[in-house]
């Protein structure tokens, strides 16, 4: 779309007049310079805020945008009063004081996926969920790379959606997290799903109930509906009238699991679309987000025979139920993004043999007894560290033993002396990181490079 397109399209949605609107940036990570490069590119007046005294990307703004108005060290009131829209980056609460005064006075709150729908015609695939969001993200983009298209693939996974825009695409695939739709209102994804429903963040949002709220906003507009058979929460979702497909690995539905001359396969309809053992993936969550990327592609109208194969060549991505190595028959596995209990139940849930399990860190309110029937199960021994160790030993209320770690490189000698032969060390945290590091993927690194030092 060109300028004068874009522009009237954001006008007419989300009520931005580059003549009338003074729009405040709210946070300057990512996302924060990515919408001021687009406002800036579209002659809009801005200023932008961020609570920190020195935020990670200042002095590339600096350099980008010399003359827009900052405001660093917290939320100043007079940016504020003066704004007529917010647009806030996902990592900032909309229940921060600054904010909810604006809103009483009026203010509008617009996303960075807002002004992305307003700028594009080409079709959106729209993922959400509270795990495998990023895999499924990536399987659809590969389908339809495969499929000949050029395709932009981004959102919560890593390159801000307007960013996106720099390259020309027919198709763009877009993972949205809770905080990212909470704030969007112009979505209208050509196809859309949320994978699954089970707690995460309520450290941000009110309850469950209102998390899965948040969430349903990916249905915005009338395009097709993907649903998850086996999850309650997603299928009170749908809605009448609107085409939907769902898809199931424990029953029927309209993408299913079937056993077919002792084999089992991924099915669509009655036919038979790939033997499951072509699929790379370990663990039966990994059909479940395979099935959902095959509904999501059939509702856009691409291949399956294109689709199977783009599965059958996808080795999954850093971080998730990544095999480390195997040492004295003891197999070590990296699921360091595994941030909530969700993620780790389908880890164990998808382990072969006793495992010794590393969790914890930053539990975001989440109640961890519900690990508890998992772990008995199939957990030999647990190492607990960060923040919330001491939280989980409790709720685990003694049902296999625990032991405590300083540091991962702790965690992992601990482990490796618990560990014999025919079981596996699992690095599944159920939490998130940023207590003791950057990121989940520093976590994952830590941990890697603690095994391989035994190897060595
Ligand atoms: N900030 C404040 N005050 C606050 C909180 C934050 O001023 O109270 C400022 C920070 O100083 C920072 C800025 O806000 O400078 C940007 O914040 P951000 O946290 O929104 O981060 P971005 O760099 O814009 O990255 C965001 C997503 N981050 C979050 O949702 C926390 C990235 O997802 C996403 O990849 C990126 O936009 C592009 O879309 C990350 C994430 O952790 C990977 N997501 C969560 C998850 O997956 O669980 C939801
Ligand atoms: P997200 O982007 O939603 O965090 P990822 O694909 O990055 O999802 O996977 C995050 C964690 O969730 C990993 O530990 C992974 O093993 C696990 N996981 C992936 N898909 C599912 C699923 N469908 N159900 C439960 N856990 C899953």
């Amino acid at each position: 779309m060109d300028k004068a397109a874009i522009i009237a399209s954001l006008k007419q949605k989300v009520a931005l007049d580059p003549e009338k609107a003074k729009v405040l940036v709210v946070g300057l990570g990512v996302t924060g310079l990515s919408v001021a490069r687009f406002l800036c590119e579209l002659g809009y007046r801005f200023a932008i805020t961020d609570s920190r005294d020195k935020p990670p990307f200042i002095e590339e703004f600096f350099r980008q945008m010399p003359d827009t108005p900052v405001f660093t060290g917290g939320f100043d009131d007079g940016a504020f009063k003066v704004a007529t829209h917010l647009i806030v980056s996902p990592g900032v609460s909309l229940h921060e004081k600054a904010i909810i005064k604006a809103i009483a006075g009026g203010v509008k709150i617009v996303s960075d996926i807002d002004l992305f729908s307003c700028s594009v015609h080409a079709p959106i695939i729209a993922i959400t969920g509270s795990n495998g969001k990023s895999t499924v993200t990536t399987m659809v983009g590969e389908m339809a790379r495969m499929a000949g298209k050029k395709v932009g693939v981004g959102g919560n996974l890593g390159t801000p959606v307007l960013d996106l825009l720099d390259q020309p695409a027919e198709t763009y695939v877009l993972e949205l997290s809770s905080f990212q739709l909470e704030r969007t209102s112009v979505l209208n994804a050509a196809s859309a799903t949320v994978l699954n429903v089970t707690a995460d963040h309520l450290d941000r949002h009110a309850d469950l109930a209102e998390y899965a709220r948040e969430k349903q906003r990916i249905f915005g507009g009338d395009g097709v509906m993907v649903l998850n058979a086996d999850d309650a929460t997603v299928m009170a979702m749908q809605e009448p009238g609107r085409k939907t497909f769902t898809f199931s690995i424990a029953g029927k539905a309209d993408f299913y699991l079937e056993i077919r001359d002792g084999a089992e396969w991924l099915m669509h309809n009655g036919e038979c679309l790939m033997s499951r053992k072509d699929l790379p993936l370990v663990g039966r969550h990994n059909a479940a987000n395979a099935l959902a990327a095959l509904a999501l592609g059939t509702a856009v109208g691409l291949d399956p025979v294109v689709m199977c194969s783009a599965l059958k060549s996808f080795k999954g991505l850093a971080h998730r139920m990544q095999r480390v190595a195997e040492i004295d028959g003891i197999v070590w596995v990296n699921d360091s993004k595994a941030t909530n209990i969700g993620a780790c139940i389908a880890a164990l849930q998808g382990s072969d043999g006793k495992v010794i399990l590393i969790a914890g860190g930053d539990a975001k309110g989440a109640d961890m007894k519900e690990l508890t029937p998992v772990i008995k199960e199939k957990v030999k021994s647990v190492v607990l560290m960060g923040k919330d160790a001491e939280l989980i030993r409790q709720a685990l209320n003694g049902c296999v033993p625990v032991y405590f770690a300083a540091n991962m490189s702790d965690a992992v000698k601990t482990a490796a002396n618990l560990a014999d032969r025919g079981e596996s060390v699992l690095l599944s945290p159920a939490c998130a990181s940023l207590d003791q590091y950057k990121n989940y993927q520093d976590r994952g690194e830590k941990f890697t490079e603690a095994v391989l030092e035994l190897v060595a």
